[in-house]
């Protein structure tokens, strides 16, 4: 920790026990986030994105764009060997990871995104340098790993790893329709930073589901489902099961009930009641949001009971738990008012 944050921690400590003398009987951290809200502020799912928020922080703070945090903070996920990001990830159904990335920006309204591609250690970077480098929007597959190459990206040619794949047919369904989908099978980091000056970027990165048919593409890399930033109301991103996120534009309908008026928690939770409502899954849908608006606050909310999210902003960095909507009902969710 540095000496900046050490001491913000401090103040937060002193936040917290003049709240507690003060008998507010609230929850500290939420009430305390209400006192301490400013931008910068990085939000990511699950509690592997909170090293990389502090990452994407450290980026801003030595000068780097909101671009520039969402791709360092996706990185070092994508090289931790997290076994659903990156190389590292699960790999489908032929043994090879296949994966997806997509990064937007807010001023511009740019947006860059690879899917099912194979080798690249930073599909995150490649997703960046697509948007940056190519008047297109999305390359698949080979032609994305191909372009990755020619950018001078790094290149792992054996990808495929043996052994999980043996491990992974040995427990195999031959029915694809009938494959497990579960919690424990799929992850992803979606990563959204709002900086001090209010512009929003966002980057997700996933393998995707594991044992996934080859060329299947989940939600992740498709922008308005796994992702959407719009530089005026706020973004949003999902972790989750893609085909029940990517079916309902979902990241994209967060968003617009942030510019309807709704609170990030909300407008992530009111998209889930509304799929449910629409799908034969109901709340079994096992889809999860983060959302921002434009003042810095965040949300989030899954059908997963206590989905964990991670929140970084110069007082604190710390993993809170999404407002669930499946069987728990106690209500958590962000800092809005
Ligand atoms: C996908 N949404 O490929 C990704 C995986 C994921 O939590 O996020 N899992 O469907």
């Amino acid at each position: 920790m540095n000496n900046s944050s050490r001491r913000n921690f401090l103040i937060k400590g002193s936040i917290a026990a003049a709240t507690t003398s003060l008998g507010m009987g609230c929850s500290t951290t939420s009430q305390l986030n209400l006192i301490t809200n400013r931008k910068p502020v990085i939000i990511s799912t699950w509690s592997f994105g909170k090293p990389a928020n502090e990452l994407a922080l450290q980026t801003l703070q030595n000068g780097g764009s909101a671009l520039d945090a969402v791709e360092q903070g996706i990185r070092l996920v994508e090289s931790s060997g997290n076994t659903s990001v990156g190389l590292s990830g699960k790999p489908n159904a032929a043994g090879v990871p296949q994966l997806d990335a997509c990064i937007m920006n807010g001023p511009g309204h740019s947006a860059g995104s690879v899917a099912g591609v194979e080798g690249v250690v930073h599909p995150i970077t490649a997703a960046r340098l697509v948007m940056e480098k190519t008047p297109h929007v999305m390359l698949v597959g080979p032609g994305a790993r191909w372009f990755s190459e020619q950018q001078g990206l790094e290149i792992i040619d054996d990808a495929k790893d043996e052994k999980r794949y043996a491990a992974w047919m040995a427990k195999q369904k031959k029915d694809f329709k009938k494959q497990i989908i579960n919690q424990d099978n799929h992850d992803t980091i979606t990563l959204i930073v709002i900086d001090k000056n209010g512009d929003i970027a966002g980057g997700c990165s996933t393998s995707g589901l594991s044992g996934k048919i080859p060329g299947r593409v989940g939600d992740s890399p498709i922008i308005g489902s796994g992702l959407y930033v719009d530089n005026e109301v706020g973004a949003a991103g999902a972790t989750g099961l893609g085909e029940n996120v990517m079916r309902y534009c979902a990241s994209y309908q967060v968003v617009e009930n942030m510019r309807q008026g709704m609170s990030p928690t909300e407008a992530c939770a009111e998209t889930i009641k509304r799929i449910a409502r629409i799908d034969p899954l109901g709340m079994d849908l096992g889809i999860n949001f983060i959302a921002i608006n434009k003042r810095g606050e965040f949300g989030a909310a899954g059908t997963q009971a206590n989905f964990p999210y991670s929140i970084t902003t110069e007082e604190f960095s710390e993993v809170r738990k999404g407002q669930p909507l499946s069987k728990a009902h106690q209500k958590e969710g962000g800092n809005e008012r």
